[in-house]
């Protein structure tokens, strides 16, 4: 079942483990990518000792061989409320000559302040959608909480105005929604637009990855959905260039499915999780994480986009 795949995996996977850093010590993951200067730039999601979430840095000439920085990137201020547990998951998005990085802020709610009357097991767990920029990736501006109002996570920026407005997709559970804004901090008009699919390898949650790609047939999105057993698998979506609230239509089997064994045994096992698809020499390269432990990449070649079987929303 849910077994067609058409992303190829490079061969050298995976391409980042932990190491000896005690920040970096338990897991790398979840990494976003972007271009700049002819290389490419990786944040990822990095876990040490304490069990917080940091981001680390890496770069790479040729998109496979990464060298990293020995100290973390980001980390988030101790006790912030909203990141007391840290970040997770960023995404990169380039508008003009600034990288725009959507990411997860992990943190507990305040007692006074529990999620849902019906949570019953364990800490009450809060997500939100915090962002930081920068310019080089040297050093970074924190511009805090852009989507306050919700539990909410896999953000992802697309990397124009649309109708004179930015736009975005995120995620409260189950589905994807879409958000607008006038200045990239302040988002309205939040709204579902894809939701998981019955019987289906994205049945139980969905969730954007890599920011939008346009081509001519419409937004791609490479996207993450779960199953009832808990197995997240890669698919593509395609939206409306025009009108990104309008889902085209969805990959009817997974591009990639967790069965290599660093995808299928980790933190979190059968997990293959992206955050960045870059285009180079005619192919996507796809950087996902694998099992939440380390990162491996995938290629499809763009050619091959329409062979995949798409079913209409
Ligand atoms: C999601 C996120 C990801 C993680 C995935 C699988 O909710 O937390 O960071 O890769 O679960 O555990």
């Amino acid at each position: 079942m849910f077994t067609q795949q058409f992303a190829q995996r490079y061969p050298g996977n995976p391409v980042l483990e932990p190491n000896s850093n005690w920040w970096e010590s338990k897991a790398v993951f979840n990494c976003a990518v972007a271009e700049h200067d002819g290389k490419v730039h990786m944040l990822y999601r990095a876990v040490g000792d304490d069990g917080i979430s940091r981001f680390g840095y890496a770069v790479s000439d040729d998109g496979f061989n990464f060298v990293r920085s020995h100290i973390p990137a980001y980390e988030s201020p101790a006790g912030d409320e909203w990141e007391r547990l840290g970040c997770e998951d960023p995404r990169i998005t380039r508008i003009d000559d600034t990288f725009y990085i959507p990411y997860v802020g992990t943190s507990v709610y305040p007692v006074a302040e529990q999620r849902q009357p019906t949570f019953k097991i364990g800490p009450p767990w809060r997500c939100r959608v915090s962002m930081l920029s920068t310019t080089d990736f040297k050093s970074y501006t924190r511009h805090g909480v852009i989507l306050p109002e919700f539990d909410d996570k896999d953000a992802v920026i697309f990397p124009e105005k649309i109708g004179g407005k930015y736009v975005m997709y995120h995620r409260l559970l189950p589905d994807i929604w879409i958000s607008y804004s006038d200045d990239l901090i302040n988002w309205y008009d939040h709204k579902p637009v894809m939701t998981p699919k019955a019987g289906s390898w994205d049945n139980e949650r969905i969730g954007a990855g890599a920011p939008p790609i346009k081509t001519p047939e419409g937004w791609l999105n490479f996207y993450h959905g779960v199953d009832d057993n808990r197995v997240y698998r890669l698919g593509v979506f395609l939206s409306d260039l025009d009108d990104p609230s309008k889902i085209i239509s969805r990959s009817k089997m997974p591009i990639l499915n967790p069965e290599h064994a660093f995808e299928c045994v980790g933190q979190v096992c059968n997990v293959v999780f992206t955050c960045g698809v870059i285009e180079r020499d005619g192919q996507y390269l796809i950087y996902y994480g694998g099992a939440d432990s380390s990162i491996g990449v995938a290629t499809l070649g763009k050619d091959r986009l329409k062979d995949i079987e798409m079913i209409s929303e």
